[in-house]
């Protein structure tokens, strides 16, 4: 009997801000490694979800929604994306039926001259017909001939069987990157703040979710308990009113939605303290960016 050969490779997960990146990384990995709302810009970061069994190790990297930079931290988050179309052993291109087909011109254009694997996705099938589905799918075969489209609803779990399917069959012959118990390269600390920031997305309006920046102080794992010191950075005083709210009120309010979350996540009772503090411009200060962990030229 011959012994089948472990395959491993990198599948990342790329595309415009808000077409569903971050919904399908979690449903192919089977964890809610990436958070989601309903705003663009959620995701800041390159994240990698580790799918492991016994012959097969798939990387997947969910990455920022493209956009064209007006700050450093958005330079910060081109960064990632573009650094997942370099390292891809599968590349998977997500579109949707809302977004407009021409969207971000320059990165479809590299997209285009790889020669990785390309499984163009077109998401959210749920809001459209099959008549428009067809001509979307059709504009879209002219634009990436090479790449294999498939519709799909990420959501409501429809095809993602067989995008695990095609992938699978797509990813290379090769030893393991990570520990095949690895489910992540982020470190518990970085949920924490992922959290967070995903409640402050949702609960405040306009500027002020991309304005802040969440950052651990503490984070103390006992027997039952796990006791985090969280900061809040914004960028001006005024913003820091906002967050805090009259009396406290809205800062508790997220407060109390972060920790029933950071709960679940880690199975376990968590004491929560947040602060707000106020890094003038922090969006645009390279020391700061770095110790948030973003990259930069
Ligand atoms: N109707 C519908 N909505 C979807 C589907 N998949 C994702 N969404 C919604 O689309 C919105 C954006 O989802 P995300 O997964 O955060 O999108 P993203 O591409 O990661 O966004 P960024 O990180 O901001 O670039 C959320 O409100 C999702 O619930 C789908 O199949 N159908
Ligand atoms: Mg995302």
């Amino acid at each position: 009997m011959t012994e089948r050969k472990h395959k491993s490779g990198f599948v990342n997960i790329v595309g415009n801000p808000n077409v569903g990146k971050s919904t399908l990384m979690n449903r192919l990995v089977g964890e809610r490694i990436s958070i989601i709302t309903s705003k663009a810009q959620t995701t800041r970061h390159r994240i990698m979800g580790i799918v492991n069994t016994d012959d097969m190790q798939i990387v997947y990297s969910d990455t920022p929604g493209v956009l064209q930079p007006n700050y450093k931290l958005q330079q910060s988050m081109l960064n990632f994306s573009q650094s997942a179309l370099g390292d891809a052993d599968v590349l998977l291109y997500v579109t949707d039926v809302i977004e407009k087909i021409d969207k971000n011109a320059s990165f479809l254009e590299r997209v285009k001259r790889t020669d990785t694997p390309v499984l163009l996705l077109i998401n959210k099938i749920d809001q459209t017909n099959q008549k428009d589905l067809e001509d979307l799918t059709a504009r879209w075969k002219e634009i990436l001939p090479a790449a294999e489209i498939i519709p799909v609803a990420a959501l409501s779990n429809f095809h993602i069987d067989y995008v695990k399917q095609r992938i699978e069959a797509l990813v290379p012959e090769s030893p393991p990157y990570f520990e095949k118990d690895a489910l992540t390269d982020k470190p518990a600390r970085f949920f924490v703040t992922e959290i967070i920031r995903e409640k402050i997305l949702l609960y405040y309006q306009q500027e002020i979710p991309y304005a802040v920046e969440v950052v651990v102080e503490m984070f103390e794992e006992e027997a039952e308990l796990i006791r985090i010191k969280s900061l809040i950075i914004v960028e001006r005083d005024s913003q820091k009113g906002i967050v805090i709210g009259h009396r406290g009120q809205a800062l508790k309010k997220v407060g109390t939605m972060a920790r029933k979350d950071i709960e679940r996540f880690f199975g376990k009772k968590v004491f929560l303290e947040m602060y707000v503090k106020v890094e003038k411009d922090w969006r645009n200060r390279d020391n700061i960016l770095r110790a948030f962990g973003y990259q930069l030229e």
